[in-house]
């Protein structure tokens, strides 16, 4: 993607509200593409690998107005020299982070934010509510936001988008899953009159694209607390205990592909003998292996086998999601992940690993095995 062609998203908000989490997932990276130098160090550059959009992410933001209005002097200078420098322009939209729960300060906050970019042309705003995690809050809290700003001229508020940009956990099976964020950016997109020609394939891909990254962000979770469950040093009978938190998996992809399942789905699908009958033989295969403690291959296998199962999940949702797999008929859709699960590559390709790695293992916990085994496997499982 050519500069030119990302639209420029500003990010501002308090410290603590949660800009760098939302921008994170938004790029779809850990790393930032540009950090500012010398008289810019407030500020880092995220180019998306999920969307056509260039982030600016802020950092001590919330100081006072004087400290405001400097970051934004420097966002202005360092965006006309350094991103958009062959034709000119700058930001083309800016998000405002306000945490959900702090809406004591909303005005305050909205107010002072104002201040600071009052005068740009009439810059697209869009009030991002971050860790929107309740669901009874969340009405209110728009209400809030939309309230402070129409005390405000000159502000071109587009939307007030409520988020969770990264699943939030309450219990093993009670998880807040992502939320919002596609929506958030196909609403910033849809402010740019270049960005709006992308064709609706290609903003779909964006779509999904999005929220496989939220989906497997909440697998690799859910991996690590099944190893920590199933490193127990008797033989682990059977994944019963790992059901509240497939369940609680289950649910969250579901949610983030928006598919309004039913009990019996989930139930279905957490439920299949055929799917216990996965992690037993995995169990089985490793279980003869000498010099390597009980609790590690339990942890392994259970790891790998909640990591298997959400790769299947996805691709069910995925399936769901764009039409082709009826939810309502739940046979079909758990002989889908109990066919995703059978000679599923990734398990076979951990065990393997792990056979082939047992010396070095020895003396390595748990989460240190999986996570080089994961390390190990992650190109098959993309296939
Ligand atoms: N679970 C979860 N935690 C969040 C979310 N957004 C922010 N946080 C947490 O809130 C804290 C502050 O977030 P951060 O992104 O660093 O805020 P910033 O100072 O505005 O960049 C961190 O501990 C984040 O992990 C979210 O959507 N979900
Ligand atoms: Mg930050």
């Amino acid at each position: 993607m050519d500069n030119k062609e990302r639209m420029i998203v500003l990010v501002l908000g308090n410290s603590g509200a949660g800009k760098s989490t939302l921008i994170e997932a938004i790029a779809g990276k850990e790393v930032p593409t540009g950090i500012g130098e010398g008289n810019t160090q407030r500020i880092s550059i995220w180019e998306s690998d999920i969307w056509p959009m260039t982030l600016i992410d802020t950092k001590g933001f919330e100081y006072n107005l004087v400290q405001q209005l400097k970051t934004i002097n420097q966002v202005k200078k360092f965006t006309k020299e350094q991103i958009k420098a062959e034709d000119g322009g700058g930001i083309d939209a800016v998000w405002y982070c306000i945490e959900g729960t702090t809406r004591r300060t909303f005005a305050h906050n909205i107010e002072l934010m104002n201040k600071t970019i009052k005068g740009w042309k009439n810059i697209p705003v869009f009030a991002v509510i971050t860790k929107s995690y309740s669901g009874p809050d969340e009405e209110e809290n728009v209400e809030s936001v939309k309230a402070a700003f129409y005390k405000e001229k000159g502000i071109n508020l587009k939307s007030v988008v409520p988020v969770v940009a990264k699943e939030f956990k309450i219990t093993e099976d009670n998880i807040v899953p992502e939320k919002g964020l596609e929506d958030l950016c196909t609403q910033t997109l849809n402010v740019s009159a270049e960005a709006r020609q992308i064709n609706e394939d290609n903003k779909s891909r964006m779509v999904l694209e999005q929220k496989r990254f939220s989906a497997e962000a909440t697998v690799a979770g859910a991996t690590m607390t099944a190893a920590a469950i199933g490193a127990v040093p008797f033989p682990f009978p059977d994944s019963l205990a790992l059901v509240p938190l497939e369940t609680g998996l289950a649910k969250g992809l579901f949610k983030i592909y928006g598919v309004d399942f039913s009990g019996d789905l989930v139930t279905g699908i957490v439920g299949s003998a055929a799917i216990t009958n996965v992690a037993k033989a995995a169990l089985n295969a490793l279980k003869t292996v000498p010099n390597v403690a009980a609790s590690i291959i339990n942890a392994v296998v259970a790891g790998f086998f909640v990591f298997a199962l959400g790769e299947a999940v996805i691709a069910l949702s995925e399936e769901i999601y764009k039409g082709r797999i009826d939810k309502n008929k739940i046979d079909e859709a758990v002989k889908f992940i109990e066919d995703k699960l059978k000679d599923n590559p990734v398990l076979a390709a951990a065990i393997k690993f792990l056979m082939d790695n047992l010396d070095r293992f020895k003396d390595k916990n748990a989460k240190q095995i999986i996570g080089e085994t994961m390390k190990s496997v992650k190109g098959i499982a993309k296939k």
